[in-house]
């Protein structure tokens, strides 16, 4: 077997006509994409009325979550240009994959992280891929705007989704999406931060669309987190709070875009709480097996608010038709924030070495 044969399932290999190849461009890739798209029977049966629920478990990603899918375009472009050096701005995850890929591409990363607001398991990522990491005084928001002005004068390649090379990358998720189901879903719904992964979703659907590949474009449906819902509320968010710390953004840079996407689809954008996001991650992992981080899971807590009667005044969630397909991007894996899951759900039985006193308490 050729190793060309052995690397081609990642993004660029497996879409490359869809996005910006040339004869030069490099494949800095680790086989990202082609995630599980994985039927949850139960919440199927929540919903009712013969719809389906898809979830699409970015976490399954080489780094953990959806931005590899983004980073191998943007690292390999990077390099087909010349880059000795990218820089980011992040919450955790776009950190994690510009570490890993700019490794992977033998090339300087330097990652602009919000002081004491990374989860555990990235913060490890960003250090042993060998990232340069810088945590400021500040807030995701401010880190990005630095990277703005440091990209104006430094010789360093932006791989924040300010890029476009990103959501090329990313918008193949929804290809993926499309051919699994052989048609567009009628509802796609995910978190959303920094506004580029519903955007990236946009244009794949609607790409694969305009080819003819899918009869019908989904509606968007982006969750934010209640402190952190500057689309939601259409107004900058100065101090963005939220147990969910991937979308701890107040002014995100797709927010445009975003918007298109929801208005052109017929969509929405709505909040969920702290307290919601920590319910649906806990009972996804639970009952369908699924560990999320707790930002992935605001689709999940999206569904339950939607079905909530005393919450029926407030919800922004479309109504959806019986027989209605629904796909969840879950978009990074429960173990990039073992704290918040500890704190949540840690308890231990304490025990003695002892079989009849193990025997006992388990069946209690
Ligand atoms: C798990 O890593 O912005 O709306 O700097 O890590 O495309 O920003 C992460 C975002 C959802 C929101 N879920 O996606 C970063 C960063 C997880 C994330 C989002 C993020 P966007």
């Amino acid at each position: 077997m050729s190793i060309r044969t052995l690397n081609d399932r990642g993004v660029l290999a497996r879409w490359k006509q869809y996005l910006p190849v040339t004869e030069r461009t490099p494949f800095i890739s680790l086989n990202e994409g082609s995630t599980p798209l994985i039927h949850s029977p139960k919440l199927s049966a929540i919903i009712g009325r013969d719809c389906q629920v898809f979830i699409k478990y970015e976490g399954l990603n080489p780094t953990g979550s959806f931005k590899d899918r983004g980073m191998t375009v943007a690292l390999s472009k990077a390099v087909e240009d010349g880059a000795q050096a990218v820089i980011c701005a992040s919450t955790g995850n776009t950190s994690a994959a510009a570490a890993a890929y700019a490794a992977r591409a033998g090339i300087t990363c330097a990652v602009l992280l919000p002081a004491g607001k990374i989860a555990f398991g990235k913060l490890a990522q960003a250090f042993i891929y060998g990232a340069k990491v810088v945590a400021i005084e500040g807030n995701f928001d401010d880190a990005l705007r630095l990277v703005r002005e440091i990209g104006e004068t430094e010789p360093i390649a932006i791989v924040n989704s300010i890029n476009p090379h990103r959501l090329q990358g990313q918008k193949t998720a929804s290809f993926e999406i499309i051919e699994e189901l052989g048609d567009a879903p009628e509802f796609h719904l995910l978190p959303v931060g920094n506004a580029g992964n519903i955007s990236a979703y946009w244009l794949g659907y609607d790409e694969f669309h305009r080819l003819g590949k899918s009869t019908h474009r989904p509606k968007m449906v982006g969750f934010q987190a209640a402190g952190s819902a500057p689309i939601f509320h259409n107004r900058i968010v100065e101090k963005p709070e939220t147990i969910a710390s991937a979308i701890r953004i107040g002014n995100p840079a797709s927010w445009e875009l975003a918007n298109t996407a929801i208005h052109e689809s017929g969509g929405a954008i709505d909040i969920v709480t702290d307290e919601e996001i920590l319910r649906a991650q806990a009972w996804l992992a639970s009952h369908e097996g699924i560990f999320v981080e707790p930002a992935s899971a605001a689709g999940i807590a999206g569904i339950f608010k939607s079905l909530d009667p005393q919450r029926a005044h407030e919800r922004r969630l479309p109504h959806i038709p019986d027989g209605s397909r629904i796909v969840c991007t879950v978009t990074g894996h429960g173990l990039k924030d073992p704290d918040v899951a500890k704190e949540q759900c840690g308890s231990v039985i304490p025990a003695k070495a002892d079989k009849s006193e193990i025997v006992r308490l388990l069946s209690k």
